[in-house]
């Protein structure tokens, strides 16, 4: 069907695709399975009852992240965090385009990866949603009590953040890394001395407390790129991983060129020995701007800080920080097993899945089973800390997720599918065609000590056929599978928001109990918050106009706004009065230049103006809010200057 292997292929040389098929075994046909009464009620959830999960997918080139309720694939909120949301105001506003300033200023997109859940003891424990972007290497926290974005750090020295934010099992540090080496510092070098110039760093963030992000420090590494990123668990407590390809160092026609090595590595970061440097004064303290932004929930206003400089350890001063584990072949993920001993790199190029043992990796430290040093790294040997090789599993092999029962689901691109392995034996079990070319896969706790098998989501980059056409542009695919039987089994299709890499889920009972319903009028702190309706006014401050306005069904005082100039800059404060659940106001004002703002109850946000020329202005509420809501209105008379 669809000419697929050619659609599959089409991204490789022929040469690797002939090496790849080489060696793997026959591809079965794929077809797609037959909805059944069964299958359906698998995934029906009845009109107002809860579905069992949330699933926060990463919008990829939209920014945002979304939820959706799993098994019934419904989209229950986009939360808006690297990019402007005109529907809410989220970037436009004075309040929060705080939240996207950088060292760059003001950058009102990016691109979101991976988002991952704090955890406690390993679990997640639902506190937190944390997200990078891409690139303007970033990470945001995202409160799960009010799924809102509370704080932006930027990473400096790097490029790409990609192999982030994955978390440590006490939400201690998200990791981050570059996904492109870059000069570090800054400079301007020919791109041709990238093996002299371009370095590469990882970078462990402070993560436990909100508010107080920071770069707790760097490492300083080899010019490859870095591309993902797990972090132990359990015996492997004070560890991360992160895959590293392209140690040709190539610059250009990487597709070729980064391609040649049989193996590049996963690096082995000892955390913990990072910190006993630090505390011992073994690092380079280096100048750096940073921003560190953070949402005030009380003072309903986002503040921007910018920082100066960064720790950074260069390996070699600080020996046992770091190790690199040999990895067939252009490794992208890297993934730990619930019990902390298996590491299971997915080589784009590989034939085989590498599973290496963290308990054979220690040993390996200590008797010094190393094959070379670069730049002060030991490379140990790949026999030395190899548990297995899965042999023959699939094409193109991504990433891979635990059901907590001995079984691993690795995502396979090239041959569109994912494939069960029990990954102590190192024996294939199942494998599920996927349509089309899966990226990532998801199973609910499932890169956690603690998974609920339940269920697999797996996220397609390709759609083709799977909907309705829609023209050129198509959305990506998202596919849900029972993995509680010794089969896998299909189960739903639903269309995805931007395109969705990584995903987390979590039962959603863990979430609910600390979801909030309003932002409490009396602690709203923001400074130009009215509470009561006698409280609003109108005041100029030389060209500046301030309207302090309320709204509560289904009026806004004031109405009717006079006095206002061209020239004038007005400001409308919004406060929504209403203490009640779900009775969001908007307000959008005729010309404006800006979006619109969407007001939640108890919150106050803040709308500017620019009036052009003279005339009356309507404003009115764009939330359907109650039967009076086309009521919900007034004027504004701008004069000649
Ligand atoms: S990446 Cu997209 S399929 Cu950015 Cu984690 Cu692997
Ligand atoms: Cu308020 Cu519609």
């Amino acid at each position: 069907m669809l000419g697929k292997k050619k659609l599959l292929v089409g991204g490789l040389s022929a040469l690797v695709v002939g090496a790849l098929l080489a060696g793997c075994p026959p591809k079965k046909e794929l077809k797609t399975e037959v909805g059944t009464a069964e299958v359906a009620q698998k995934v029906y959830v009845p009109p107002g009852k809860y579905d069992e999960f949330y699933a926060f997918l990463s919008g990829g080139f939209s920014g945002q992240v979304s939820v959706y309720g799993l098994p019934s694939g419904r989209l229950i909120k986009i939360i808006k965090v690297f990019s402007q949301d005109p529907e809410t105001g989220y970037g436009y506003t004075p309040e929060t385009k705080p939240m996207l300033m950088t060292s760059h200023g003001f950058v009102p997109w990016d691109d979101s990866h991976h988002p991952e859940l704090s955890q406690t003891d390993g679990v997640p424990d639902g506190r937190w949603l944390f997200i990078n972007a891409n690139n303007v290497p970033r990470i945001a926290r995202i409160d799960l009590s009010t799924f809102e974005t509370t704080e932006i750090i930027e990473i400096p020295n790097s490029a790409g953040n990609h192999a982030s934010p994955f978390i440590t099992p006490d939400s201690k540090y998200v990791t981050a890394a570059t996904r492109f080496s870059v000069p570090i510092p800054q400079k301007d070098v020919p791109i041709s001395s990238y093996a002299e110039n371009f370095k590469g760093t990882l970078s462990f963030i402070k993560a436990n407390e909100p508010g107080k992000m920071d770069v707790a420090f760097q490492i300083l590494v080899p010019g490859y790129d870095y591309d993902l990123a797990h972090c132990g668990k359990g015996p492997s407590y004070g560890w991360c991983f992160f895959t590293s390809y392209n140690t040709e160092q190539a610059y250009t026609l990487l597709e070729i060129n980064a391609s040649k090595n049989d193996k590049d590595y996963i690096a082995a970061v000892n955390w913990k020995r990072a910190e006993e440097c630090i505390a011992q004064g073994k690092y380079q303290e280096i100048p750096a701007t940073y921003y560190h932004n953070y949402y005030d929930e009380k003072k309903h206003m986002a503040f921007s800080e910018v920082k100066k400089s960064v720790k950074v350890i260069i390996p070699k001063d600080c020996p046992g920080v770091m190790y690199y584990l040999p990895t067939p072949k252009s490794p992208h993920g890297v993934d730990v097993s619930p019990d902390g001993e298996y590491i299971i790199g997915g080589g784009k190029l590989a034939t085989v899945i590498p599973i290496h043992s963290f308990s054979k990796m220690l040993k390996a430290i200590e008797q010094k089973a190393f094959e070379k040093e670069v730049d002060g790294i030991p490379v140990l040997k790949y026999d030395a800390v190899l548990h297995c090789e899965v042999p023959k599993p699939c094409l193109g092999p991504l990433h891979t997720e635990f059901d907590g029962k001995g079984f691993a689901y690795t995502s396979c691109f090239v041959s569109s599918e994912v494939v069960k392995y029990d990954y102590k034996q190192c024996k294939v079990v199942d494998r599920a065609p996927t349509y089309y070319s899966i990226g990532h896969l998801m199973i609910p706790g499932g890169d956690s000590a603690k998974p609920w098998g339940k269920y697999l989501l797996a996220m397609n980059k390709i759609t083709k056929d799977r909907y309705l056409p829609t023209g050129p542009e198509l959305f990506q695919s998202a596919q849900l599978y029972d993995i509680t039987g010794e089969k896998m089994q299909l189960l739903l299709d639903f269309a995805t928001i931007g395109e969705p890499h990584y995903a987390q889920g979590i039962p959603v009972d863990i979430i609910m109990k600390n979801v909030k319903k309003i932002y409490p009028l009396a602690e709203n702190e923001h400074p130009y918050a009215v509470k009561a309706e006698k409280d609003a006014r109108v005041e100029r401050k030389g060209n500046e106009v301030h309207v302090y306005m309320t709204m509560i069904r289904s009026h806004f005082v004031p109405d009717n706004i006079e006095g206002i100039k061209v020239g004038d800059t007005v400001y409308f404060h919004l406060t929504n009065l209403e203490q009640d659940w779900d009775i969001p106001h908007g307000f959008a004002v005729k010309g404006s230049e800006d979006a619109e703002i969407l007001v939640m109850p108890g919150e106050t946000k803040t709308l500017v103006w620019k009036p052009k020329a003279p005339g009356v202005y309507p404003f009115y509420c764009t939330d359907f809010c109650s039967a009076l809501h086309q009521e919900m209105q007034g004027y504004v008379r701008v004069s000649p200057a």
